[in-house]
């Protein structure tokens, strides 16, 4: 793989999964109509987002389907924030996951390919949202994207019923090697409620970006080869500058779902992956893991 290609697409892995520097503008929607969208009957998690980290998580608690509430800090407290849960690798502590991203702000840790992620909550300051999750049994941590904060363990017990409540989304959005695919139903100009449903074979997220009205497919199609290429596209062509980041939607690893509120204006968005392969160490978006589409 080209070498320019990769150091150009490293900012924007960064950005949408390991929640630095610009996942600030990534946050910065307007969620207020999230409260409205909220499910109900299900057990909840009420957890509060403060600089020393997350509080409100239970030592322990049983298998089963959640609804995780986050409350962020006030305004001007902290960075974008949220609530990611996953499951380290068994060599490596909470604290030392913190460690490693205090110490190597700019990589992506050698540990997070071999991570497994169950979804999280993602918020700009002083607000508020939520995400439905399935917490399966075995250890656990809830951190901020990405272990800005040290990660709060606890253990999950018994076994997953076997029958999970229905979260009641409008739409869902499927991932796979290499693709999204938006189904059963639509993505709508307003609230929506998208359940996130990692299909394939590799560790997936989605970052959703908003793109000038009408911008097809391929054009996106001519920016991704140019970074591929590492040759900057021409002047009246899409340019980078042109995608104006909306929302992250947590990493889920194969087999994991998440549900979560979206609220968008009506417009052309973007949906894209850039978790790096396994294989190949491209980000997923490279390899064809990305697609436009219109919201009305
Ligand atoms: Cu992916």
């Amino acid at each position: 793989m080209n070498t320019r290609a990769r150091v150009k697409v490293l900012p924007m892995i960064m950005a949408a999964s390991l929640g630095l520097a610009n996942l600030d503008k990534m946050m910065a929607q307007e969620r207020h109509a999230r409260a409205n969208l909220q499910p109900t009957g299900l057990e909840e998690i009420n957890l509060t987002v403060e600089e020393a980290g997350i509080t409100g998580m239970p030592e322990t608690l049983a298998a089963g389907r959640y609804l995780v509430n986050v409350t962020g800090p006030e305004p001007g407290e902290m960075g974008p924030s949220g609530a990611i849960f996953a499951q380290l690798p068994e060599d490596i502590t909470a604290q030392q996951a913190y460690d490693d991203v205090l110490a190597n702000p700019e990589d992506i840790p050698s540990w997070y390919l071999d991570t497994h992620f169950g979804g999280g909550a993602t918020l700009s300051q002083g607000t508020e949202t939520w995400a439905i999750l399935d917490l399966t049994p075995g250890k656990w941590l809830v951190t901020t994207p990405f272990g800005a904060t040290l990660g709060v363990e606890f253990e999950v017990t018994g076994e997953m019923p076997a029958d999970l409540p229905d979260p009641g989304a409008n739409v869902t959005i499927t991932l796979l090697e290499f693709g999204i695919k938006v189904g059963d139903g639509a993505l709508v100009a307003g609230d929506n409620v998208v359940t996130v449903d990692n299909g394939g074979a590799q560790l997936h997220f989605v970052d959703v970006s908003m793109l000038p009205a009408g911008t097809t497919k391929e054009q996106v199609d001519g920016l991704m080869e140019s970074f591929m290429s590492g040759t900057p596209p021409a002047e009246g062509e899409l340019q980078e500058d042109a995608f104006t980041p909306v929302a992250y939607l947590a990493d889920v690893s194969p087999g994991v779902s998440e549900t979560l509120p979206l609220t968008l204006e009506a417009g052309t968005y973007f949906l894209a992956c850039w978790v790096p392969d396994l294989a190949s160490e491209l980000p997923h978006a490279m390899m064809g893991m990305y697609d436009v589409i219109d919201v009305e």
